[in-house]
């Protein structure tokens, strides 16, 4: 037992009309939407690293928070850590939680001592789980802090890197396997590159793909039966990252023979960082059938970096929801506040409110998706738009040839009559449930 959240009760749900910072008002686990429960549909996850690993620094200053788990390079203080994250687990509710192996065991001066102390850390985490019901959503090796990581992992130049990485992702795959996780994700931070006067790209995006087949057969290996992840994002740290946006990361699947085993781990703030909206990247998984699961916060729109803030728009999140409802619904995946606090934001109620908010906000969101999926708006408006193409002749073009298709337009003189692309009203209609 830590005292850190000391005084602050499990939070409950309220209703709409609550005052209480520390109440729910939309998200109630039990309430069915769409007939799934509202905590199976959003299967929310508590991310490990920003919410007790990160300190509270920023490029322009040090360590803000001051926590009973610090400093973090010590057993005894990483079992006080993972003693406080369970004690917010229990005040949260939430089904989830997700690590990097750096986040929850401190580094040791060789390979088999970091593995020891992240096994014992596993085994502490395995305990704890015993008699609650919180859940693993994944685990992931965190292979960008570490300066032996600077010039890449499974693209590093070094070949020894490339095996220190190998080594790195069987450990934590096993570690996920262990405690029943649901998924195993790859964020390639610096998979990729600064200049392109010191960087063989094809021989790097080679090895990735080498590396990331793998981890699919490693995982056939063992019987692991949860979904492989890739994480895009465009950049920073790496000037230029391999894995752009969910358009450009299929492309690479495809070309490693990968699509069908692997699917993507997609995040707000990337996709506003590769210049599109959360729907876009998500609508893009779902058309190619490679959605697996999100990473829910939000990026500053003013400051052009990662802010990884809690959300806090549900318009936007709406939207993403509806995608995801669309695709049917996450089976594996799930809702993981990869998100921090601002750095002024030091006591523990902080951490609560933060997380109390971003649930209520994803709550609204995923009510009002469910409220225009069951209304039908936007499909009758889809199915009107696209009518013509369910004629058999429209079908039938599709079949034929240029040539084919010059004689008909020229015999019957086609010419097509510009119809409205009714946007202002589509708008207007998704405000009604936002
Ligand atoms: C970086 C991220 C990462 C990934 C994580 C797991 C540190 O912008 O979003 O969080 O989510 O590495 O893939
Ligand atoms: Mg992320």
């Amino acid at each position: 037992m830590t005292d850190f959240f000391s005084g602050i009760a499990p939070i409950k749900y309220e209703g709409a009309d609550s005052t209480n910072p520390l109440a729910f008002r939309h998200y109630n686990p039990d309430e069915v939407v769409m007939g799934k429960r509202m905590e199976d549909h959003l299967r929310f996850a508590i991310a490990y690293w920003h919410s007790f690993a990160w300190e509270g620094g920023d490029p322009f200053g040090g360590q803000t928070f001051v926590r009973p788990w610090h400093p973090q390079d010590q057993m005894a203080t990483a079992k006080i850590k993972a003693d406080a994250a369970f004690e917010m687990f229990d005040i949260l509710g939430q089904p989830y939680f997700c690590w990097h192996d750096a986040d929850i065991r401190p580094e040791g001066d060789t390979f088999a001592e970091s593995l020891k102390n992240f096994e014992a850390i596993i085994d502490y985490f395995g305990e704890k789980m015993s008699t609650r019901k919180v859940k693993l959503l994944w685990g992931t090796a965190n292979m960008f802090s570490h300066r032996r990581w600077m010039s890449g992992a499974s693209t590093n130049p070094d070949p020894e890197v490339f095996a220190y990485s190998a080594a790195t992702v069987k450990t934590c795959m096993d570690a996920t396997m262990k405690l029943g996780g649901e998924n195993y994700v790859l964020w390639g931070g610096r998979e990729g590159y600064e200049t392109l006067l010191n960087t063989d790209m094809g021989r790097e995006l080679d090895h990735m793909g080498r590396f990331l087949n793998m981890v699919v057969d490693y995982k056939h290996k063992i019987g692991f039966e949860g979904q492989i992840l890739v994480e895009p994002k465009p950049q920073e740290p790496s000037k230029h990252q391999y894995d752009f946006d969910a358009a450009t990361c299929y492309g690479f699947l495809q070309k490693y023979g990968l699509e069908n085993d692997v699917k993507l781990n997609l995040e707000q703030g990337h996709a506003i960082l590769a210049g599109h909206s959360f729907e876009h990247e998500i609508a893009t998984a779902s058309a190619l059938g490679v959605l697996g699961s999100i990473d829910m916060n939000r990026n500053d729109y003013q400051s052009g970096w990662d802010t990884d803030q809690f959300p806090n728009n549900v318009p936007e999140v709406a939207l993403a929801y509806y995608h995801i409802l669309k695709d049917g619904g996450f089976t594996k995946g799930g809702t993981n506040f990869d998100a921090k606090l601002r750095r002024q934001s030091l006591d523990a109620d902080d951490l609560i409110a933060a997380h109390v908010g971003g649930m209520d906000i994803c709550a609204r969101g995923l009510k009002a998706a469910a409220a225009m999926i069951e209304d039908g708006g936007l499909d009758t408006a889809l199915a009107e738009r696209y009518a013509g193409w369910d004629k058999p002749e429209a079908q039938a073009m599709l079949n034929s040839d240029l040539g084919s298709i010059f004689d008909k337009v020229t015999g019957e003189g086609i010419n097509p009559a510009p119809k409205s692309g009714r946007q202002e009203i589509l708008e207007n209609y998704v405000n009604r449930f936002v």
